[in-house]
């Protein structure tokens, strides 16, 4: 079996651990033990800083993966130090806002030098997961520089209004100004990594993470083909609500779904995300049992759902979940 999961940072990451759980205690429905998980990460949250080029989202998943994540931020290493962040801080060297521990700076190191040896972020990846063996392939969503930047008012501007780099927009600025408008830099332009195509057209199933549905899953879905490949893939495409009772659990996809106009419910992202028949990516959609009353408006819009509890409390509590995608795409088939 090969499953295919499209990926942000934090959100993903957990779900990701859920999954590999429940397929090696065998509680996957219809899928071997030795089944394939291909990830493909969100690279539109990477940025340059200090000379290094930062891949939050692959880092996430690696590090959660391979067992090497602060377990409390959720981010980053565990057992982590600041030198390094506190010395630049004493230099004045900006930004400071950004946290770099000593640990996470090696990864940045390696990865900065083999791109500039002309390796491509794909083959970085490949390397990088050699020593932390994740259990999964990890492919970046492009090998292209792409990058999400927020438009936020900013009254002291001649146009009123800034453009921040998303880290800025979240690390910094928490979300708590409003976001204008989201802007995908370089996305347009972007080709799949090698592998993301093939994952999902040679998939037996896709699975939308609970992930951030503007800027980490939609990022990917704006990679130029990765649509039509949802679209033509004869795996089914089976999705998990990042929206819970009406916002996100933690992050700022309230925000994000707020600035593009969608709703922010379980049903408002499953009918953003569209029926697979009617020209978007979902076979099957899972709300959590808060949302329940929500479920017959994605059933009527061609979407296979189901309420099922979505909170990804410990790695059983996701293990269910992901048991719950794949018994919805064995019944949507
Ligand atoms: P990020 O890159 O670190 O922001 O992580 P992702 O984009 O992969 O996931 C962020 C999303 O995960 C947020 O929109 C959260 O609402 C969602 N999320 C986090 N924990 C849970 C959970 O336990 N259950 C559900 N359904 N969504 C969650
Ligand atoms: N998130 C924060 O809230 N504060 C930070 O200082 C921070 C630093 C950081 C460094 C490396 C890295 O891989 C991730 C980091 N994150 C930090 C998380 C990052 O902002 C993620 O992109 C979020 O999960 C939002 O997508
Ligand atoms: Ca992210």
């Amino acid at each position: 079996h090969k499953l295919t999961v499209l990926s942000g940072g934090m959100g993903g990451a957990r779900f990701l651990q859920g999954l590999l759980h429940a397929i090696t205690t065998g509680r996957l429905p219809g899928v071997d033990p030795d089944a394939e998980v291909t990830v493909v990460a969100n690279t539109a949250d990477d940025l340059w800083i200090h000379g290094l080029k930062v891949c939050p989202d692959l880092d996430t998943v690696m590090y959660t993966l391979g067992d090497g994540i602060d377990p409390g931020r959720g981010w980053g290493r565990r057992d982590e130090t600041w030198s390094v962040k506190e010395e630049l801080a004493t230099y004045g060297v900006e930004p400071t806002w950004f946290g770099l521990g000593d640990r996470d700076i090696a990864t940045h190191l390696v990865r900065t030098q083999m791109l500039d040896a002309g390796y491509p972020l794909s083959q970085v990846t490949e390397a990088l997961c050699k020593r932390w063996n994740p259990g999964v392939t990890l492919l970046p969503m492009t090998d292209d520089r792409v990058e999400t930047h927020i438009a936020i008012t900013d009254p002291d501007t001649p146009s009123g209004r800034r453009v921040v780099h998303f880290q800025e927009y979240w690390v910094r600025l928490r979300a708590e100004v409003p976001a204008e408008t989201v802007v995908v830099v370089g996305l347009d332009d972007a080709t799949p990594a090698p592998g993301v195509i093939d994952a999902i057209t040679d998939a037996d199933l896709v699975l939308l993470p609970p992930s951030n549905p503007v800027v980490s899953v939609g990022t990917i879905l704006g990679v130029p083909r990765v649509r039509e490949a949802l679209a033509a893939t004869t795996a089914p495409v089976v999705g998990l609500s990042p929206i819970v009772g009406g916002t996100h659990v933690r992050g700022m996809a309230e925000q994000m779904l707020t600035s593009i106009g969608v709703e922010v419910s379980a049903s408002g992202v499953g009918l953003h995300y569209g029926a697979r028949p009617n020209g978007g990516v979902l076979d099957g959609w899972l709300v959590d049992t808060a949302d329940a009353a929500e479920v017959d408006r994605v059933t009527a819009a061609g979407i296979a759902c189901r309420a099922v509890p979505l909170m990804m409390t410990d790695v059983d509590a996701t293990a269910a979940m992901a048991a719950a995608a794949v018994e919805l795409a064995r019944e949507s088939a």
